[in-house]
């Protein structure tokens, strides 16, 4: 747990996590059997710093700038008196499955050895942040946002913070302050955060404090040096298994799994069992939202026992589809390509 002292609150146990530095990596295994969203438990953390303990009754959230014409604070208690809105959405870290790089294409990536569970879907309840930018007075030549974060300066760079065209924020944005029916934790930015659907993860800036509107386009390091050129998240997909599961041979198993795209919805999901020869469509179940993920299963009897890679392949509405090796990223950003998931089939 020493761990969890130094950067996380919440308890991270070794079933439901997998912990890199700061941040934690749920395991995909414990969504198995789980409804359509991560409970809170499970719901991976990326921090770059530590989770800071934030007392909602002097919070503020300060929005200012040349782009509107009634600059202010707002606090906790205003906010939740305003219109809310409730939205399904992912929250996924641009680095998710950057370990695949080395493991799968031979060629490392530098930074948190994330598997695949650097992703979570939840019920976000909060305002629409085209609402508080009206009531704030957006003027029409507005161009750019930045919102920062009130969690410890990173390294010599300052707050985290990451500018967001005032179109994408007029379109789908939350100022969160629920998760899945609660009250946001501390780990996943309370008092407010963010949830920006589809984009990559670094955008749903948690522990908001401010937010610059400004006339013009605007830099931070979190798009210059950090994240840079990476806006919205590719088509992916994972099975609900260990990494190395243990299945015996010779009984019918149903393989589940979740696909995901931050363009649209999924319209279809191949599985195969044998490397990539042959695939077969997965049946979908449950909500099919355009922010969230698809769950789906698939049946297999496995006839032998032995070492197998099992893999799924999804397509989303726009008919990008995942590929099979992805071009290689410096800084190790969306691998996309379809994972060679290891279990072994074992004597019954
Ligand atoms: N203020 C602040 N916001 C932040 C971060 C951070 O470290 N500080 N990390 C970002 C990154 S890189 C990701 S992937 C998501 C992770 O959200 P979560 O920890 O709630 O899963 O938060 C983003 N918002
Ligand atoms: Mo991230």
């Amino acid at each position: 747990m020493e761990q969890a002292l130094a950067t996380i609150v919440k308890p991270l146990p070794a079933h439901l996590f997998t912990v890199h530095d700061g941040s934690a990596e749920m395991r995909w295994e414990a969504m198995a059997g789980q409804g359509y969203h991560t409970p809170i438990d499970r719901f991976f953390v990326r921090n770059h710093t530590y989770t800071p303990r934030i007392d909602s009754p002097t919070w503020r959230l300060r929005l200012h700038g040349a782009g509107l014409r009634c600059p202010g604070e707002y606090d906790y208690g205003q906010l939740r008196a305003m219109p809310s809105r409730t939205i399904d959405a992912a929250i996924e870290c641009a680095g998710n499955g950057r370990r695949l790089y080395a493991t799968q294409q031979h060629n490392p990536a530098p930074g948190a050895q994330w598997g695949l569970g650097a992703i979570g879907v939840a019920r976000w309840r909060g305002v629409p942040l085209s609402y508080l930018l009206r009531h704030a007075g957006l003027r029409p030549d507005a161009v750019d946002l930045l919102p920062s974060g009130l969690d410890a300066p990173f390294e010599d760079y300052g707050h985290v913070r990451r500018p967001l065209p005032v179109d994408k924020a007029m379109a789908d944005v939350l100022v969160a302050y629920e998760m899945n029916g609660r009250p946001l934790p501390p780990d996943h930015g309370f008092p407010v955060r963010l949830v920006v659907p589809g984009w990559v993860g670094i955008a749903s800036i948690k522990w908001l404090g401010d937010i610059e509107v400004a006339t013009r386009e605007l830099t931070s390091p979190w798009n210059t040096v950090f994240y840079r050129d990476v806006t919205i998240q590719p088509v992916k997909s994972a099975f609900e298994l260990a990494w190395n599961a243990r299945l015996v041979a010779g009984r019918p198993h149903i393989l589940h799994g979740r696909s995901w795209s931050g363009r649209g919805r999924i319209v279809r999901v191949e599985v195969s069992v044998d490397g990539g020869l042959s695939w077969r469509l997965a049946a979908h179940h449950g909500p099919h939202l355009v922010s969230a993920w698809l769950p789906w299963h698939i049946g297999w009897t496995p006839r032998r026992p032995g070492p197998y890679e099992l893999m799924a392949r999804a397509t989303d509405e726009t008919g990008e589809t995942q590929p099979l090796t992805t071009p290689h990223h410096a800084f190790g950003y969306h691998f996309d390509a379809v994972v060679r998931h290891p279990v072994s089939v074992v004597h019954g």
